[in-house]
């Protein structure tokens, strides 16, 4: 890829140098954390192509939940508002479907690689062949594990850790500190599932008659969601349960219809409280169902497309972009749904 008289191989080695200059090696708890890395990456600039468009290939998890629709929507709008010639690949939940679709943007030497990733590990050696070939790296929505942060020029995404610490300050106060909680994780390995369960897990602690007795993954979807919420209600364990924490909206309202089909009312016999902010979530708040939402931004079409510019026109970006969200409860849905816009 020629980009501005820079052969790539020149390219790279300025990109290697500017790797180089940031804190080697970061720790992943380091790379996710929520403060925005000091100092700037100047990555390679994308290319003009012939037509004048930037193309930028992205790689998406799939479609399994409203925040991932909302999340899917936002940078193919975000892309057009541009004039961004947008390459997207939907993974169907499958990391291979991910590492195929950036080993086909390196053969259509598009001008930025950007992705969400479904888990955290299996990255590097993909990685790798994007940096062999001087495209620059943009992550979305989720981060990786990986021993080498110049692998990726910017993480774009929430601080799941304290999207679950909200969770957990959210029943501290909703329970007076007394809960028998019942989990349902997210996808396996993946950033948001391992980090939410961190965050409520460190809030928790220092709160003993707050005891998680349940916990599994509901796999970020409505369908798996009831389904394991069922399995709970039907375990020796289920009379107990008197709060649910889920990881996602989706999964708690899978868990509604479960809790509601067992006989027990959904927000009041077992308080719920999930993580997202989709406007089901706020749907149910109003019918009582659901007693808080921590917001999830999806809607991060603006901010990566203003990482691909920058690119593109060789300006500084920070290594960590921070979403900026807020906590929803009952009280506040009916008004608070008015101005959502996902
Ligand atoms: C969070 C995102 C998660 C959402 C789920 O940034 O990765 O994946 O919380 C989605 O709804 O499936």
């Amino acid at each position: 890829m020629q980009t501005h008289g820079l052969t790539r191989r020149t390219l790279l080695a300025a990109f290697c140098l500017v790797g180089v200059s940031l804190a080697a090696c970061e720790k992943k708890a380091e790379e996710k954390s929520a403060e925005p890395k000091a100092g700037a990456t100047d990555a390679p600039a994308p290319n003009d192509t012939p037509s004048g468009k930037l193309r930028v290939g992205f790689s998406q998890i799939g479609a399994e939940s409203d925040w991932r629709r909302a999340n899917t929507e936002s940078i193919k709008s975000e892309a057009q508002n541009r004039g961004v010639e947008l390459i997207f690949a939907d993974a169907q939940q499958k990391q291979e479907n991910q590492i195929k679709a950036i080993r086909s943007f390196i053969q259509q030497k598009v001008d930025v690689i950007a992705f969400s990733p479904v888990v955290e590990t299996g990255w590097e050696p993909v990685l790798k062949e994007v940096k062999e070939s001087g495209i620059p790296v943009i992550l979305t929505d989720r981060a990786v594990d990986v021993s080498d942060p110049n692998l990726f020029v910017t993480f774009i995404g929430a601080d799941f850790v304290e999207e679950g610490r909200r969770a957990a300050n959210w029943v501290v106060k909703a329970t007076g500190g007394k809960a028998m909680v019942a989990e349902l994780q997210g996808t396996p390995g993946s950033a948001p599932a391992i980090d939410r369960k961190r965050g409520f897990e460190e809030v928790i602690k220092s709160h003993p008659e707050i005891k998680i007795i349940k916990s599994q993954s509901g796999e970020f979807t409505r369908a798996k969601g009831k389904e394991v919420m069922e399995t709970f209600l039907k375990g020796g364990d289920g009379p107990r349960i008197t709060v649910l924490y889920a990881h996602n909206d989706d999964m708690a309202l899978g868990a509604i219809q479960a809790i509601e089909e067992a006989g027990k009312k959904p927000g009041v016999d077992i308080k719920i409280v999930s993580i997202d902010g989709v406007r089901a979530a706020f749907d149910a708040m109003i019918a009582g169902k659901l007693n808080c939402t921590v917001e999830c931004n999806p809607l991060l079409g603006p901010q990566l497309f203003d990482a691909v510019e920058a690119l593109a026109a060789k300006k500084p970006i920070e290594k960590r972009i921070v979403t900026k969200e807020g906590v929803f409860e009952q009280a506040q849905a009916a008004e608070a749904i008015k101005a959502r816009q996902y």
